[in-house]
């Protein structure tokens, strides 16, 4: 399972603190990284922020700054939160950045020198919050009266001179992508919404602005700044070194995998493919798009005051009970609410106690019953065989479901041999065993910190901190941790660490003591 594996997580926009909902399609992408790493694959994680345009503008100047500074001090809490969730990127890029604007700028040259962009005179509605243009058949009309975009953006009537993007044109080879490549968009019900989009036909794309400065100029006309989506774009080919094609990150084009949120499923489904093929560069094998989350039913949102910043649900709920409860909760593309009472919840019964509980009673049993040292295999009962055979395919089956992004599958997996290994420990009862059968013991603990291991290894991508303690105290060294790792046995005889407790319950602080 060797090969490259490059992975992208959206690049966020720096006109407002990062959220969970960031953090969200961050740790999703994180975990695609991490679980391809584990696989022996040589893995390319890129992040970023996304500093262009007249939103970032308007909100520098708000804030009285200067647009630079204004983008320097989000971006670096951007990479903070990164930091703070185990994000394990290995370049973070910004649009600010001149690597990227030197490489923007050579995709614009590439697209224009295939023939499709020619200067016009763009005229249409336009959401500044959305960053887009909308049709007039698209516009919603609220009950005063007042048309607004689909978002809910309010849109102004805009005409300035403006290149535009052959999108037209691209219509069958969009259709004909998704086509043959039935799995470029996913979850499937988003591939449908774009294919039935793009079936109505595409208009020519307005892809740059004279009517403000901050972005990057459109090379040969500097009265023009490119579109903020085009410049944003860009940034999955200009991080690997784009346009030297010589440059070693370049290999790992094409993408994999980008991960983005449903609200951007439409500008990397339908705008970037077809800006690619403009230029004659490859297209991204996928783009996997995550559901929406609210905060306790109600849309996260500033006036609201309900906007939640990742690092105090760590703070309060450590880092792995997050990252955890997010995949978790719902099976990953569809939309879901957040609520301290569900996050609680899973915490205490599926970590606490089906895998916490678990991990404990059988290392406090090798602790206090085998002297602390790993026992040795001992012949295999039916039972032990049942539960290796389970054990023994999960990384597969895993790959399989990770492979197409079915995260919340994958973890579902895992908890089958979790269940499994608890049903198997209360059977065997190994804590009666000591004065009658002090073999079987042995060999019945043996079995459960093999299976152990085997999921300790595989949950490492979502929950790397716990698993990496489960690991030490499994006797499992650092290089012992990847799938093919598996494949060998742990020796017997391996003095194993004091157990610790891994995941604590969570008892909700009494009303009125919590600050
Ligand atoms: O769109 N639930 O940046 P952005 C789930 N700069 N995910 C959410 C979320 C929520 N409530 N809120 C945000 C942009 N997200 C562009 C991207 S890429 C070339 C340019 C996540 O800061 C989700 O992934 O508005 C969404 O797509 C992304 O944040 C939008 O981040």
């Amino acid at each position: 399972m060797s090969g490259r594996f490059y992975v992208t997580t959206p690049i966020y926009y720096v006109n407002g603190a990062p959220h969970i909902g960031h953090a969200y399609t961050s740790i999703a992408a994180d975990i695609v990284a991490r679980f391809n790493r584990l696989s022996g694959k040589d893995v390319f994680f890129l992040t970023g922020t996304d500093e262009h345009g007249q939103k970032v503008e308007q909100a520098a100047l708000a804030a009285g700054e200067d647009p630079q500074a204004f983008t320097d001090r989000f971006a670096a809490e951007f990479r903070a939160v990164a930091d703070v969730m185990g994000i394990s990127y290995d370049d973070f890029i910004r649009t600010t950045e001149p690597r990227h604007k030197a490489g923007a700028q050579a995709l614009w040259e590439k697209v224009a020198a295939g023939g499709d962009i020619y200067l016009g005179a763009y005229e249409g509605w336009y959401a500044l919050r959305d960053e887009a243009f909308y049709g007039e058949d698209e516009l919603v009309t609220r009950p005063d009266g007042t048309k607004v975009a689909p978002s809910g953006a309010p849109v102004e009537w805009m005409r300035e001179p403006s290149y535009f993007f052959r999108l037209s044109a691209y219509q069958d080879r969009l259709l004909e992508l998704y086509e043959k490549h039935p799995q470029f968009i996913g979850p499937v019900g988003r591939k449908n919404e774009i294919v039935s989009f793009v079936k109505q036909g595409l208009r020519d794309l307005s892809i740059s602005r004279t009517s403000f400065k901050w972005g990057v100029p459109v090379p040969g006309d500097e009265d023009h700044v490119m579109y903020v989506w085009f410049d944003a774009l860009a940034n999955y080919l200009t991080a690997l070194g784009f346009p030297d094609t010589s440059a070693p990150r370049m290999a790992f084009w094409p993408a994999n995998l980008h991960m983005v949120g449903k609200d951007i499923a439409r500008f990397h489904t339908v705008y970037w493919p077809a800006f690619l093929m403009a230029a004659g560069i490859d297209l991204p094998s996928m783009v996997f798009s995550n559901g929406w989350w609210t905060v306790e039913g109600e849309k996260m949102s500033k006036s609201v005051g309900n906007v939640i910043d990742p690092r105090d649900f760590v703070a309060e709920f450590g880092l792995d009970a997050v990252r955890f409860f997010l995949i978790r909760e719902v099976p990953f593309g569809g939309d879901s609410d957040l609520s301290r009472r569900s996050l609680i919840s899973r915490m205490n019964v599926e970590l606490a106690n089906d895998l916490g509980n678990l991990a404990q009673r059988t290392l406090s049993l090798i602790a206090r019953n085998c002297g602390g040292v790993l026992p040795e295999r001992g012949p295999l009962t039916e039972a032990d065989t049942h539960l290796f055979g389970q054990a023994s395919l999960l990384p597969s089956v895993m790959a399989e479901q990770i492979g197409r992004i079915a995260l919340t599958d994958a973890l579902e997996e895992t908890w089958k041999l979790i269940r499994a290994c608890n049903a198997y420990i209360d059977h065997q009862a190994p804590w009666a065993l000591k004065k009658t059968d002090p073999v079987k013991m042995e060999a019945v603990l043996r079995v459960l910190a093999d299976a152990l291991r085997v999921i300790a290894t595989v949950l490492q991508p979502y929950m790397p901190g716990s698993m990496d303690k489960m690991l030490t105290q499994l006797g499992v060294t650092t290089d012992e941790r990847t799938l093919t790792a598996l494949d060998t046995p742990l020796p017997g005889g391996r003095v194993l660490p004091k157990p610790e407790g891994i995941f604590p319950r969570f008892i909700e602080p009494e009303a009125g003591t919590a600050q």
